[in-house]
């Protein structure tokens, strides 16, 4: 991520492209879209925009602004199920807002490493 280094105890920044589609907004269930995300993690926050190759465009492109962000503050991070999606190395991330969402990527150590900062960053954030 091109920011400054962190000391250790802060909330970990992380980015990377990862394939993610909204399952469920506001509790209500909507129709799968799975995209290519440029996704970052920022304190409690994670972020997603629409990758366009390279993935670093989100940054110095004209494509400035985040297609959405969720608060992952009193949310949940687990591994999906095999009934939400014949995909394979699939995170499920829920929000305390109602939004649920799905994140994947063929590199299984990518993910992993996607898993652990997630939920440390709820884990992090649990009492606020
Ligand atoms: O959970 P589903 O409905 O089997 O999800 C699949 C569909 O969303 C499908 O799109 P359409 O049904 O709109 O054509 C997607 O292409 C698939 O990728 C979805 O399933 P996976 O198992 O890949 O998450």
């Amino acid at each position: 991520c091109p920011s400054s280094p962190k000391p250790p105890t802060s909330p970990s920044e992380k980015c990377g492209v990862l394939n993610v589609t909204k399952i469920t907004e506001h509790g209500k269930k909507v129709r799968k879209n799975w995209t290519s995300s440029w996704t970052v993690l920022q304190g409690s926050t994670l972020l997603f925009a629409k990758s366009q190759g390279g993935g670093t465009s989100w940054f110095g492109g004209s494509q400035s602004k985040p297609e959405f962000t969720v608060d992952l503050r009193g949310g949940s991070v687990e591994w999906a199920s095999k009934d939400k999606s014949s995909k394979k190395h699939v995170i499920e991330v829920k929000t305390r807002q109602g939004t649920e969402l799905l994140i994947q990527s063929e590199n299984d150590g990518l993910v992993n490493d996607w898993y652990r900062a997630l939920q440390d960053t709820i884990s992090t954030h649990a009492w606020e």
